[in-house]
């Protein structure tokens, strides 16, 4: 592969490793643990697995015995800065156990594992992918790993190539299903371990003993820099009003981040609506309020971040959209008959009155999106409705309805962005990839402990990262029972933001400041190389979360 000099300079990068790690490590046991809630539901769940000890690393002054091990990785679910760092941690961790490991890397993700298509990840290949972005070293897929049809598809293979450990490399679902995988395995005494690692952009895997999943970091920071440009051409230019959705499929966490980071004039947090119980009116008189007061002031242009998941947060639009769902299942080829022209009405005249109503109110575009694209399941794809216009055409309405009452006199000229996919792939940051290089490393420490369902965890990361803290956490200490497809299932919880939490507290503190007064920041792009200050800083989110600790 051709470089230029920034990758060359990169791929030379070595990441830093915790202190703890960086010669024989011995691995202390702590208490057992419980799941955070529904106990017993989950231990009958997880016979062989639940109530382990959370594991901590701490140095070995007597060196261990060693031998070869073959180990395979997965990459599953959305791409995230850092998965080809965790993978060169784990290769480096096997190599520095015996220098005849192994590690064979399954393609595609999960579907790989099951179809028996994989590579071996040799010195030759890992070299290639040193401190890179994306997942291309193996490719990754959202094919669900959970029947034990699959499991026993995988042993096969897993046994062919003498694999006894694999790597999981995903966020909560993926995880969940890797704690099932090590349960089944343990139970039929299969000889594999399985080791998970914290995986998504969205920042959604975390909670009291694992810290932030990776990616996020760098996501967030690409994503800055980006709205802080359209932040200082706006403020340049002073005509626009620039809608910004930015990815995450439920949680508001990217949102947050860019906002601790960008001071825009509006962001919306869905976690917040949905406990305001909000409609979608009043979401959008809320930013039509801020237009008329910054117009009052003589801004007629400003930024609103919005956060992909929003629409299933407004308790109303879920209603209606759970609603719709049903309706299209029951009468979809009857509705599919219907002629384009009249199909608006045939939905409000089958939906209740309540439901028609919210959707005899969204502009036409939107009632379209919600009619027609749909998964394979039957649901409406919400990541697909352009919320952002959906937003700003119903806040252009109401500005028009206000400047007839005389509320408002102003200008509204609105511009749209979606921010995602840019962030997923980019070249992780300092952070992420010593975080990463670290879980990988980190999950061959586990590994060689010859423990099973654990996650890779590394903590205390406000701190230098020499300073991390490296250990092993029982996946099924961050369980709950949720309900899914129409039954309860053990599956690890999804961390939504706190409102209660620092991150929030400190954005509600400022957001009327940002709101009615110009307070941009300009981030800047991520910084590889100078002093640890502008390079080396977690995120804002990690940093308030941190502080009072
Ligand atoms: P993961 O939860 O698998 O990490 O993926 C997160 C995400 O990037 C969301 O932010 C986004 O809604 C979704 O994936 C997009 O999915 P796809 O890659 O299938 O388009």
């Amino acid at each position: 592969m051709k470089k230029n000099a920034l990758q060359k300079a990169r791929a030379a990068y070595q990441p830093k490793l915790p202190i703890v790690l960086t010669g024989a490590v011995k691995a202390v046991e702590g208490d057992a643990t419980q799941s955070v809630a529904d106990q017993e539901a989950i231990k009958q769940l997880f016979p062989n697995t639940y109530g382990l000890p959370e594991l901590k690393f701490e140095k070995n002054t007597v060196p261990t015995p060693s031998k070869p091990m073959n180990v395979g990785v997965i990459l599953s679910g959305g791409q995230a800065p850092g998965g080809h760092n965790v993978i060169c941690g784990l290769f480096d961790g096997i190599k520095k156990v015996h220098r005849d490991s192994r590690l064979y890397g399954f393609l595609m993700g999960p579907g790989g594992f099951v179809d028996h298509q994989y590579v071996e990840l040799t010195s030759a290949v890992i070299d290639e992918f040193r401190n890179t972005g994306g997942f291309d070293i193996i490719g990754s897929g959202r094919t669900k790993l959970e029947n034990k049809e699959q499991f026993d598809k995988g042993l096969e293979i897993l046994k062919e190539l003498d694999i006894k450990a694999l790597v999981i490399i995903g966020g909560d679902d993926s995880n969940t299903n890797a704690a099932v995988l090590a349960e089944y395995y343990k139970s039929i005494n299969a000889g594999v371990q399985v080791i998970g690692c914290p995986k998504t952009i969205d920042g959604d895997l975390k909670n009291d003993v694992i810290e932030t999943s990776f990616g996020f970091d760098t996501a967030t920071k690409v994503y800055s820099e980006v709205i802080g440009n359209i932040q200082r051409d706006c403020n340049s230019a002073k005509k626009y009003y620039h809608f910004i959705k930015l990815m995450g499929r439920s949680a508001s966490h990217i949102a947050l981040e860019c906002a601790l980071q960008c001071q825009p004039n509006i962001c919306i947090i869905s976690e917040e609506v949905e406990q305001k119980d909000m409609t979608l009116d009043q979401v959008v008189g809320y930013i039509a309020d801020i237009v008329a007061e910054r117009a009052k002031r003589g801004m007629n242009f400003g930024t609103v971040l919005i956060p992909e998941g929003l629409i299933e947060f407004i308790p109303a639009m879920k209603r209606l959209i759970a609603e719709l769902n049903d309706l299209l299942a029951k009468n979809g080829a009857e509705f599919a008959a219907v002629a384009a022209a009249d199909q608006r009405q045939y939905i409000i005249d089958h939906l209740s009155a309540d439901n028609a109503a919210v959707y005899e109110s969204l502009p036409e575009g939107v009632a379209r999106q919600l009619s027609l694209d749909r998964d394979p399941h039957g649901n409406v794809q919400v990541s697909l409705i352009e919320t952002e216009k959906l937003l700003s055409e119903m806040v252009g309405k109401r500005l028009a309805k206000m400047k007839e009452e005389g509320k408002y006199d102003g200008k509204f000229a609105a511009l749209h962005h979606f921010f995602g996919y840019e962030g997923r792939c980019a070249d992780p940051s300092n952070f992420d990839a010593d975080y990463c290089y670290a879980l990988g490393f980190n999950a061959a420490c586990l590994i060689r402990s010859g423990v099973t369902g654990y996650m890779s965890s590394v903590r205390n990361l406000t701190k230098p990262s020499v300073q991390w803290v490296a250990g092993g956490i029982p996946i099924t200490m961050m369980m709950n029972m949720e309900r899914r497809h129409g039954a309860m299932k053990p599956v690890i919880q999804k961390a939504l933001v706190l409102l209660d939490g620092a991150p929030f507290l400190k954005f509600a503190s400022k957001r009327d400041d940002w709101a009615y007064n110009t307070c941009y920041i300009y981030p800047g792009p991520i910084q590889y190389f100078g002093p640890a200050e502008v390079c080396d800083q977690p995120t804002l989110t990690l940093k308030y979360e941190h502080q009072g600790k």
